[in-house]
């Protein structure tokens, strides 16, 4: 218990990478800058609620600066955190359109980046759980100039490092370099991150599902069949319990902790859903997969998938194997389009 208190993310890290002898450092450097820019990024969200005391996003504050809008500062930050290590070929943000260069006088690297920098930003000003997501992939284009969109729409199993930061009652790294899923949670007077969940592995099934029941009228009818069946049935002799944060991070971290399903469906007005598939899913499914669960559309892997746009949305159905299995056989027996 002792050396687990001080196993920090660095540390991790490097031992992780003594195991491999084949392994160049590069990754791991890759990792501790994303830590740096995460311990970077809480510190200012912790900030949020001092709004109205230090200036309103898009006013000045108290230095004469302008206030930026925090999903802003946190795609700012990892651009800059990230652009200078000679480690990427190509970057892509949910908050720009297009792919990102690196800037002409950087070194350019073998590996591309995909983030969504402030992921559930909706939710800031009720003070609830936000997070930032990522996905590291080598590139496949030749040479090593610049690289382009083909590097960033690789199909999600292709990913060598995945990972997410949320931002709630603690901060937690939680990554994957596709085998073990480790969570490290930020001691704010420490100012380092502390190993505090080692090799997760998520139940094989659970008693939380967790989707906007809002939409409901607009569901498949496979998905309406499946919550109905499970508000009919029990979970080891308890009713099942519905959770639902509007915060993808939080939801899913907690369904990889305590099991269960996260479902953002395909409907009947938005039949891809809404979570984009190279920054939100995708790497999501590559956690929740090194950690024993399963992550589909409704019935492709997730990870199969082979983006054709950078902002692409797919259905989602994530978490626990036997709950995402249950779910496939109701949108299969149903047999409704989306
Ligand atoms: P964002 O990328 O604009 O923040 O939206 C993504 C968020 C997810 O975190 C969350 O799962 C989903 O939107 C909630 O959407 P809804 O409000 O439709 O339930
Ligand atoms: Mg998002």
């Amino acid at each position: 218990m002792a050396l687990k208190r001080f196993m920090t993310l660095p540390r991790h890290i490097l031992e992780g990478e003594k195991a491999h002898p084949e392994a160049t450092g590069e990754l791991s450097s890759i990792l501790l800058q994303l830590g740096l820019a995460a311990k970077l990024i809480s510190l200012e969200v912790n900030k949020a609620g001092l709004a109205n005391i230090i200036g309103f996003t898009g006013q000045e504050n108290v230095h004469g600066e302008q206030v930026k809008k925090l999903d802003i500062f946190a795609h700012e930050m990892l651009i800059k955190a990230m652009d200078h290590g000679g480690h990427f070929c190509v970057m892509a943000s949910e908050e720009e359109e297009d792919i990102i260069h690196l800037p002409p006088n950087k070194k350019i690297g073998k590996y591309v980046l995909l983030f969504d920098p402030l992921d559930g930003s909706s939710n800031i000003d009720a003070n609830i759980s936000i997070g930032t997501i990522f996905s590291i992939y080598k590139r496949i284009s030749p040479g090593n100039g610049p690289g382009n969109l083909e590097d960033c729409l690789q199909q999600g199993y292709k990913q060598e490092v995945a990972g997410y930061i949320v931002y709630g009652s603690s901060t937690i790294f939680v990554y994957t370099a596709g085998h073990g899923v480790y969570g490290f949670t930020l001691d704010p007077a420490f100012g380092e991150f502390l190993l505090s969940h080692d090799n997760i592995r998520i139940p094989k099934s659970g008693r939380i599902y967790s989707l906007n029941e809002g939409n409901y009228f607009s569901w498949p009818k496979g998905l309406k069949d499946y919550i109905k069946y499970l508000q009919a049935n029990y979970y080891n002799g308890k009713p099942y319990q519905a959770r639902y944060v509007g915060s993808m991070v939080a939801d899913i971290h907690r369904t990889l902790l305590y099991g269960g399903i996260f479902i953002y469906p395909g409907d009947r007005r938005n039949p891809k859903g809404k979570l984009r598939l190279c920054y939100e899913c995708n790497p999501m499914a590559f956690i929740v997969e090194a950690a024993g669960g399963r992550a589909t559309d409704g019935k492709e892997r997730i990870l199969d998938k082979k983006p054709e746009s950078l902002h692409e949305r797919s259905p989602i159905y994530i978490g626990s194997e036997d709950d995402v299995l249950l779910v496939e056989k109701f949108l299969r027996e149903s047999r409704e389009a989306y």
